[in-house]
């Protein structure tokens, strides 16, 4: 609430005490509006000439690979604005029919592994090789922590560099499945601008690792030897999800470290089941930073791609994801309506209350919840 000694240009925060006296001395101050006739705000400037420009201009500039109109249009699916994200289907819908034509990989690892570096080394390989590529990275903690994306801009500064390589870091904040859908939505876009590998890194240390399986044909999971299982977080379900393991930093001293860990994780592998049909993951070593192992890598993947293509398995994992998608957009969009909607926001406080004073049954208060929401419904 805004107190009534509020003027124009400054006023109480919102978690200002209730009894709070004189001696609460925080005001906020409001903020200049930025004049965007001269751009001297570029954000904001952006922005306003994003509005502007028509469905057909950013269909145009991403077909194009102009790599303005590109990030523009990221930036538009990225917006929490219901007229950005409108403005962004319709681009998203053009786009459709000139999407899918890429090598779509998942990296993921402990925080340190050398998913970065090595998508750089790996990035730069596959420059060379006439492909184009694009990073994006998914971490819906961002927001909070900032580390890696800071980490991520450093490490990748040589492939940043090129013209061919085209980065963006995970939108930030919001829940997993929201960041989801908006690096899905942003991978589509790169597509259609060209690029023909799309390499998605994302911290292996929870779900976020299911959710990248369910966006990308191969899904590589980098190890470093000598850590021990139990440190790396590497539980047997996140092997199982890979279609390959690739031990990496396999350089000085390590090396014979991590030809260990390989012919102990090759061992392991053949009791555990394959994530993808008619694939067999093997261990691997690398160095992300002498380049070692890269190419060889490279190879994995081409080979993998070019069987489950053969087979259909290909065509069929990204039709199931594709399903996978859209329900997990319906279900994203009925969680938010619920909890937004005024009349549960109203109860719910109260509802938490009766539960933690064991007055209620959870199982009743579940349905008082529900009650209230449908309620809201038929009342429309
Ligand atoms: N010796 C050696 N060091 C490496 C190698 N790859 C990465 N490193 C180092 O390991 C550290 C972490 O590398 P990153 O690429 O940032 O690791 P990451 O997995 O992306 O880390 P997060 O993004 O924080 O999860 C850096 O200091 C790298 O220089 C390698 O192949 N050999
Ligand atoms: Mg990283």
């Amino acid at each position: 609430m805004k107190s009534k000694d509020e003027n124009k240009n400054n006023y109480d925060p919102d978690w200002k005490p209730k009894n709070a006296g004189s001696e609460f001395a925080i005001k906020i101050v409001k903020g200049v509006e930025p004049n965007m006739n001269k751009g001297q705000n570029k954000i904001t400037s952006l922005n306003n000439k994003t509005i502007n420009l028509e469905t057909s201009d950013f269909v145009k500039g991403v077909l194009n690979n102009d790599r303005t109109i590109l990030a523009r249009t990221i930036t538009l699916i990225e917006s929490n604005s219901k007229k950005h994200n409108e403005k962004a289907q319709e681009v998203l819908k053009e786009l459709l029919p000139k999407t899918g034509n890429s090598i779509r990989v998942g990296i993921t690892g402990v925080p340190g592994a050398g998913k970065s570096t090595l998508i750089e080394t790996l990035g730069l390989y596959l420059l060379e090789q006439g492909h184009k590529v694009a990073v994006l990275t998914i971490d819906p903690s961002s927001s909070v922590t900032k580390g890696s994306i800071l980490g991520d801009k450093t490490r990748m500064e040589k492939l940043s560099r090129e013209k061919n390589c085209f980065i963006r870091p995970s939108p930030s904040g919001g829940t997993l499945g929201g960041v989801a859908r908006k690096s899905r939505e942003t991978m589509l876009v790169c597509e259609a601008a060209g690029y023909d590998v799309i390499l998605i890194e994302t911290v292996g240390v929870g779900q976020s690792e299911i959710t990248v399986r369910s966006m990308v044909d191969f899904f590589l999971l980098v190890m470093i030897a000598g850590a021990g299982d139990e440190l790396q977080g590497i539980k047997k379900g996140v092997i199982e999800l890979a279609d390959a393991l690739l031990i990496n930093k396999a350089d000085g001293d390590n090396e014979t470290k991590a030809n260990i860990a390989k012919a102990d994780y090759s061992n392991a592998l053949h009791y555990l089941m394959r994530a993808t049909e008619g694939w067999e993951t093997r261990a691997h070593t690398c160095s992300a930073l002498t380049g070692v192992g890269i190419p060889e890598i490279w190879n994995v993947i081409i080979k993998f791609i070019s069987l489950t293509k053969k087979s259909s398995f290909f065509d069929k994992r990204r039709k199931d994801q594709s399903l996978h998608w859209v329900f997990g957009m319906v279900e994203d969009k009925l969680l938010s309506n619920f909890y937004n909607s005024p009349d549960v926001q109203k109860n719910i406080n109260e509802i938490k209350n009766k539960i933690l004073n064991s007055e209620i049954l959870p199982t009743t208060a579940a349905d008082m919840l529900l009650n209230i929401y449908d309620d809201l419904k038929e009342n429309k």
